[in-house]
C-alpha cells in the first residue's frame, strides 16, 4: 500500500515537500527580518524581548516548557500507536478484561504531579521576579479610560497626558493601523521603571499589555496595580488593551518610545514646557475631558 502510494505519487509528494520547505524558510526569514516590536504577518512565536522580564518569559517558554511538552506529546503519540498496532483486532482478537492495575495507576498520578512541581519552580520564580521592582528609578502611572490611555510621570514634575489612537485616515506612511497613537509613552532605556496601572472610577477593566516588555497588567477601577519594565533597546514598541472593555476596545493601542537617557530629558523638558508645567507638583491633566478625571494629582502614591 505504502509502496504503491510512493510509486504513483512520488513526484508530487517530493514537490509538496519542496514547497513546504521553501515556505518554512520564507517564514523563518520573515520572523528574523521582523525584529518585531509589533505583530507581523506570518510571524511565528512571540515578539522579541526588550526587557529582562520578557527574556525570562522566552526562556521559560522555549527552553523549559517546550521540551517538556514535546517529550510528553511524543510519548503519548507513541503509546497510542503502540496500542493501535499491538491490540488491533486481527492481531489481538480476544480483548483482555483487565480494568485495574495499581502500579500503573500510581505512576500516572505521581509522575504528572512531579512534572507539574518541576514546572512550578521556575514559574513561581519568574512570577515573583516580574511582580515588582524594589529598586525602581522612576515611576509611571498608567490609567485606562474609555477608550484611551492616560500617562503620568509623578516624579518628573507631574507631566501627564492622554494617548489616543491615530485614526485610519490620518495615518502617515509606515504607521501601523490600530497601533499608532498621537502621544506615545516615552521612557528612557536602561532605567528600571515602576509602572502603576489603574482604572477610572465608574470605569471598566482594561489591561495594559506590551508584548515585547512582558508586561500585562489589569487597569482596575479603584485599585492600583503594579508592574515594572527596563527597556534595553531604543525603539518603538506597540501593545494593546487586552481586556475586552467595550465598543472601542480595539481602538486604545499602546505605543511606547524607548529613547536614550539624554533624549528622554530633552523630550521631558519640551513636553513639560508644552504642558505649561514650570515647577514640581503642578496640577495635572487640567485640560482632560470629563472621563479623564481618573488621574490623581501628581506625586501621590
Ligand atoms: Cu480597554
Amino acid at each position: 500500500m505504502l509502496r504503491l502510494a510512493r510509486s504513483t505519487t512520488g513526484r508530487p509528494l517530493a514537490r509538496a515537500w519542496l514547497v513546504l520547505g521553501l515556505a518554512l524558510i520564507v517564514i523563518a526569514a520573515f520572523s528574523a527580518v521582523g525584529w518585531a516590536q509589533q505583530p507581523h504577518p506570518w510571524q511565528l512565536g512571540m515578539q522579541p524581548p526588550a526587557t529582562p522580564v520578557k527574556e525570562r518569559i522566552h526562556f521559560l517558554h522555549n527552553d523549559i516548557l517546550m521540551p517538556i511538552i514535546t517529550i510528553i506529546t511524543i510519548f503519548v503519540l507513541g503509546l497510542m500507536l503502540y496500542a493501535m498496532v499491538r491490540f488491533h483486532h486481527r492481531r489481538h482478537p480476544i480483548p483482555t478484561r483487565t480494568s485495574h492495575n495499581a502500579v500503573i495507576e500510581i505512576l500516572w498520578t505521581v509522575i504528572p504531579v512531579l512534572i507539574l512541581v518541576i514546572i512550578a519552580i521556575p514559574s513561581f520564580k519568574l512570577m515573583y521576579y516580574m511582580d515588582r521592582a524594589p529598586d525602581a528609578e522612576m515611576t509611571i502611572k498608567v490609567t485606562g479610560n474609555q477608550w484611551y490611555w492616560s500617562y503620568e510621570y509623578p516624579d518628573q514634575g507631574g507631566l501627564a497626558f492622554d494617548s489616543n489612537i491615530v485614526e485610519d485616515k490620518d495615518l502617515k506612511p509606515g504607521q501601523p493601523r490600530l497601533l499608532e497613537v498621537d502621544k506615545p509613552l516615552v521612557v528612557p532605556v536602561n532605567t528600571t521603571i515602576r509602572v502603576q496601572v489603574a482604572g477610572i472610577p465608574d470605569g471598566v477593566i482594561h489591561s495594559w499589555f506590551v508584548p515585547s516588555f512582558g508586561v500585562q497588567e489589569y487597569a482596575m477601577p479603584g485599585r492600583l496595580n503594579e508592574s515594572w519594565l527596563r527597556v534595553e533597546r531604543e525603539g518603538t514598541y506597540y501593545g494593546e488593551c487586552n481586556q475586552i472593555c467595550g465598543i472601542n476596545h480595539s481602538r486604545m493601542p499602546i505605543q511606547v518610545k524607548a529613547v536614550s537617557k539624554s533624549d528622554f530629558q530633552t523630550w521631558l523638558a519640551q513636553a513639560k514646557k508644552n504642558a505649561g508645567l514650570t515647577g514640581d507638583r503642578e496640577p495635572v491633566l487640567a485640560a482632560a475631558p470629563a472621563a479623564g478625571s481618573a488621574t490623581s494629582p501628581a506625586g501621590n502614591r
